[in-house]
């Protein structure tokens, strides 16, 4: 159930509304609503173990905007606080939730929440990140390169391939380009003029594989990438440019090379063994492992030694890198990360890790790779957010493009796109929702351009949304060049190395990326706002989002974009006040407006 612009009792996260974020167990905060309904009074509704309690709401003047504000105290009595309004009339009451205005008091799944004693990681909200697979990004030292024949993985030789070749099936996990870290610190100007503040890279660990997701040493960089003093340098240079760099944590399993795993294998009174599950089936390895892949063994987490050495141990390897100048990290497939074989999800782990990165840095970013329904796994006190594949990146991309990620063909129109990332954000808290890691594309499913028949509207279209959403976008190494793949698939096609040679770039696409960007850092409104939708058709949809001062005055910003690669007049109602084209700067006053959506538009207000 959708929740549209025009209502008339209105309340969110944003400091016109709620006093502050993550207070303390024990504390108060002042909340507030504004409504334009002829209302006697307002009550304030939370849940208490076994009642439901209601506070008096009353109401506060000098406040801008329209209509008449009242203000309540919540009581922040639990770690997760569920709570509603109530709106009496002369002949009715009405219930306000994060589904709007009811009679019924709906569900409490429905219910605001209020996050007590959660820090957020801030400074993501306010940045755009790049993602970078070192491998195929640029090869700033050719004299570190793997070479063909050096060592066998899998039982096959590894293969040195010269940058611009293009991939072909042989691109697969044996392929090593030779890209590496003093290739992303030599672009370190690139990415700042290109406004990113914030770099995840995939594995950069001693590992044999060129996705050196199988590492064998987790507290070194691979040489192949340049080794320790490349790390060094390319944080001494982000840190420079006022970017910072999110590791990949693969937690879940390391690789079969890694010496843990080699001395489980000597003998079996080895204490190491304990480290992972083994069994005993025909025609799989004989322990537990990522996807029966032999060179993903799984590690238990039963074991307090895997607890220590990864997470919490005082020289852990979350700490260790924390200390080394990243600034968080993504948790590879952190919803298999868990005890005894079992990939049961487990709160308590994440919580640990959780834990010591923030005791290293205070502001540390931890979000999980969560391909299915993160919302149970992020309730404040484990990951700070998850990759948003269903609840933004997959649904927007089977819109746009009209098929799947596999290629099937969908039916998903504009009314339920905005139903299902509705329903994926309002389940979340606040913090949690703007913490979201938002994605169009990846090394794992394929690139969004591609996807899209190499249609730059569309994918114009495709980044108004990732740039206009609550949570903090990430683009895809090359996109915003053109970077596109040479056939349909996810991995190993989408892993293309970046063209260097600008004569083969969309320099108007690399534009319309940079002003994108540009946009997203420069309004608070799209970084914090809360969110909601004003239109939705078939081919269109638009959203909007608010950010209420404490003097009650509203900043918006709405995000509009359409799937078609024609002119594409759309008509909708936009709030009152003067309004004007991030892009274009054309101006025009809101009420109903209609506008070419094709190729996206961000509009602000004021
Ligand atoms: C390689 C080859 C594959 C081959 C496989 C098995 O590329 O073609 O099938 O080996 O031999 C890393 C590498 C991959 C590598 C893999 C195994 O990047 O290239 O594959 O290791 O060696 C699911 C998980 C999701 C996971 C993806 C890959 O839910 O968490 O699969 N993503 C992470 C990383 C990967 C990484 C690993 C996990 C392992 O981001 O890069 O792979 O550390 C559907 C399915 C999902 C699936 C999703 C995406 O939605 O239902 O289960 O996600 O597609 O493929
Ligand atoms: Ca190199």
């Amino acid at each position: 159930m959708t929740v549209w612009a025009n209502m008339q009792a209105w309340h969110d996260h944003t400091p016109g509304y709620t006093e502050r974020l993550g207070a303390a167990q024990g504390e108060t905060v002042r909340l507030r609503l504004r409504t334009t309904l002829p209302v006697e009074n307002v009550r304030l509704k939370l849940v208490r173990v076994g009642e439901i309690e209601t506070h008096p709401a009353h109401e506060v003047q000098g406040l801008s905007g329209e209509g008449r504000w009242f203000e309540a105290e919540l009581p922040v009595h639990e770690a997760r606080v569920r709570y509603a309004w109530q709106l009496n009339l002369p002949e009715d009451h009405l219930n306000l939730t994060s589904l709007g205005l009811h009679h019924t008091r709906r569900g409490f799944r429905n219910w605001f929440q209020y996050l007590a004693d959660y820090a957020a990681p801030e400074w993501a909200w306010k940045g755009v990140f790049y993602q970078i697979f070192p491998d195929r990004f640029r090869n700033g030292d050719p004299g570190n390169d793997v070479q063909t024949g050096e060592y066998l993985y899998e039982g096959r030789p590894v293969e040195h391939v010269p940058w611009n070749t293009p991939i072909d099936l042989r691109g697969d996990v044996h392929a090593h380009y030779g890209g590496d870290l003093q290739g992303v610190t030599q672009a370190v100007p690139y990415l700042k003029a290109l406004g990113v503040t914030g770099l995840w890279l995939t594995p950069i660990f001693v590992s044999p594989s060129n996705h050196r997701y199988d590492i064998t040493d987790y507290r070194r960089v691979d040489p192949h990438l340049g080794g320790e003093a490349a790390w060094d340098e390319l944080v001494r240079e982000t840190d420079r440019a006022g970017i910072r760099i999110v590791l990949d944590g693969v937690f879940n399993h390391m690789g079969n090379e890694n010496a843990l795993f080699q001395a489980a294998l000597e003998s079996d009174t080895a204490p190491e063994r304990a480290l992972f599950t083994w069994r005993d089936e025909a025609g799989k390895p004989p322990y537990h492992s990522f996807f029966d892949v032999p060179t993903l063994p799984k590690i238990d987490y039963g074991n307090e030694f895997a607890v220590q050495e990864f997470f919490s141990g005082e020289q852990s390897v979350v700490r260790h890198w924390l200390r080394r100048g990243a600034a968080g990290w993504r948790l590879d497939v952190a919803h298999m990360i868990g005890k005894g074989g079992t990939e049961a999800d487990n709160l308590d782990l994440h919580r640990t890790l959780k834990a010591a990165a923030r005791q290293e840095r205070e502001d540390a970013y931890v979000f999980g790779e969560r391909f299915f329904d993160p919302e149970l796994a992020l309730s404040g006190e484990g990951e700070d957010g998850a990759m948003n594949y269903h609840g933004f990146g997959l649904p927007v991309m089977q819109w746009l493009s009209g098929a799947t990620y596999f290629g099937e063909p969908s039916r998903l129109a504009g009314p339920e796109l905005a139903e299902i990332l509705w329903d994926a954000s309002h389940a979340l808290a606040p913090q949690v929702q703007l913490s979201m890691f938002n994605l169009l594309e990846s090394h794992d499913i394929g690139r969004a351009l591609y996807r899209l028949g190499n249609s730059r509207t569309k994918y114009r279209a495709a980044l108004t949304l990732l740039m206009g959403y609550p949570g903090v976008p990430c683009l895809y190494y090359g996109s915003e060049i053109g970077l596109s793949q040479a056939q349909a698939g996810n991995m190993p096609w989408c892993r293309e190395p970046m063209p260097w040679d600008e004569a083969q770039w969309d320099h108007d696409l690399l534009a319309g990326v940079k002003a994108l960007i540009q946009v997203r850092r420069a309004h608070p409104v799209l970084q914090r706002g809360s969110l909601r939708f004003l239109h939705a058709e078939a081919d269109a949809v638009a959203l909007l989002r608010e950010y209420t001062d404490e003097s009650g005055h509203t900043t918006r910003a709405a995000a509009l974009a359409s799937r078609r690669e024609e002119a594409h007049p759309v008509t909708l109602t936009l709030p009152a006040g003067e309004w004007r084209d991030a892009l274009s700067s054309e101006r025009f006053r809101g009420g109903e407006v209609t506008l070419d959506a094709a190729g996206g538009r961000l509009l602000l207000s004021p």
